[in-house]
């Protein structure tokens, strides 16, 4: 069998004195952590369209990079050995699920039926070569936003026509996601959204996409597909405005739509800091309102602005995360997936593997630092000793629903000034950075 990364052998964990660039220094699939092994708390997944669709080009130039499984006699010849390359590379990194959008894995074909025949055999092989190495799906999705048909949108498209034909499409990826035994199922809101309002009938938009959702719902019922349903949010980009905008926006949809036991949403980093939020932010949110799913893990930069999906290699955000998730109670059917790509300038297979090891480590040092915080317990301490008020007293009664406003102005008169107590965040800065 042919090598694609001929170089690269099994990627293995050699611990902290290793000075091999090529193994994992934290990551420890094995090693339990609260009882349970890094393997299973991570739920680790590569996405097929950065690391194997992805050739560097941008807005202002073409690819940068070529790949040896990129060169062939044709599209369909291209599409399998790609496939073959990203199972050596999952097998090889060690990681147990991949995501795929439809579109990533099968090219086009001149009609909607040789599209899905080109599909069906390559998820043939897909299937094949899961069950030769035990590696999983953990989500599926469809891509109703590159080809222009979905120039202004798929569910929310102005046309029925193109409604129809993304109904079709997602429909057909939900089979695929159901053969290959997939965890779950992405909707990602790729050009659910506009550009401007004076071309927009938002209402009737919003109307139609949660129709779409309806239908979704009730196909993934009868063909018994297993997992939830994930809304992925993004405030903006390619639209102006996203109507996924955040987690608070699609929870607002899902309820008013009647959804919300469907669903549950799927948090990228790099989306939640355009739409003004932390990523943290965004996983609590999930979490609280028991909508917590999945994870696409990767980071913005500071200095641009925009979905520039960069491995996440900031420890601090990584324990930051950790903390939320470990307390939130882990992955069940989620895991994290690395929506990332490397740059530009990072042509060789070998970056591939670098930026992979590299983003695990991270979270496997996020995830030793959450760990030693929860065991520690101060935070959480300071945290409920902030709130004890409510636990006794008028606290209590308030919280209970035993007092009206007279109730409470009558204590306010009696109680005088109410005293302050300081939020303490330096101090809780500086015992974060302890734990780091
Ligand atoms: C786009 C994005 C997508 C989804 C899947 O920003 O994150 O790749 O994760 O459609
Ligand atoms: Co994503």
């Amino acid at each position: 069998m042919k090598e694609f990364f001929p170089k690269i052998k099994k990627v293995k964990y050699e611990g902290l004195k290793s000075k091999n660039p090529l193994s994992f220094k934290h990551y420890n699939p094995q090693e339990k952590i609260f009882g349970k092994t890094m393997e299973k708390h991570f739920r680790f997944a590569v996405c097929y369209w950065h690391t194997f669709k992805g050739l560097g080009g941008d807005q202002f130039g073409l690819s940068t990079i070529s790949r040896s499984y990129n060169q062939g006699s044709g599209p369909m010849e291209i599409a399998e050995m790609t496939m073959r390359a990203a199972f050596e590379f999952f097998s090889k990194l060690g990681v147990k699920f991949w995501c795929f959008h439809d579109r990533d894995i099968a090219p086009e074909g001149n009609s909607l039926a040789e599209t899905n025949k080109n599909l069906d055999k390559i998820v043939a092989l897909a299937k094949k070569l899961q069950s030769e190495t035990g590696i999983k799906q953990l989500w599926g999705t469809a891509n109703l936003f590159s080809n222009k048909r979905f120039m202004a949108g798929a569910a929310t498209n102005p046309s029925p026509d193109v409604f129809a034909y993304a109904a079709a499409q997602v429909k057909k990826a939900m089979e695929v996601t159901k053969e290959l035994g997939g965890a779950g199922y992405v909707f990602w809101g790729g050009r659910e959204g506009y550009d401007m309002l004076l071309n927009t009938d938002m209402k009737r938009e919003l109307e139609h996409l949660a129709k779409f959702m309806h239908l979704a719902v009730d196909y993934k019922k009868k063909i018994g597909l297993k997992g939830p349903l994930y809304i992925e949010p993004k405030p903006k980009e390619p639209t102006k405005h996203q109507y996924d905008f955040d987690a608070g926006n699609c929870f607002a949809f899902l309820q008013k739509y009647d959804l919300v036991k469907y669903f549950k949403l799927n948090i990228e980093a790099n989306h939640a800091t355009l739409a003004g939020h932390s990523f943290q932010h965004e996983l609590q949110y999930c979490i609280d309102n028991n909508i917590f799913g999945s994870v696409d893990a990767n980071r913005g930069d500071l200095l641009l602005g925009w979905d520039t999906d960069q491995f996440p290699m900031d420890i601090y955000e990584a324990a930051l995360a950790m903390y939320i998730i470990l307390n939130g109670g882990g992955f069940t059917t989620g895991g994290l997936n690395f929506d990332a790509h490397v740059r530009r300038q990072s042509i060789a297979p070998e970056d591939l593997f670098y930026a992979h090891i590299g983003a695990m480590d991270t979270f496997a040092r996020g995830l030793k630092i959450a760990a030693k915080m929860i065991k520690d317990g101060k935070i959480d301490k300071m945290l409920k000793a902030r709130y004890a008020g409510w636990d006794k007293g008028i606290g209590r009664k308030i919280e209970k629903g035993k007092v009206d406003f007279n109730q409470l102005e009558k204590y306010a008169l009696k109680n005088g000034e109410p005293k302050l107590q300081s939020g303490r965040q330096e101090l809780l800065e500086n015992l974060l950075n302890e734990y780091i």
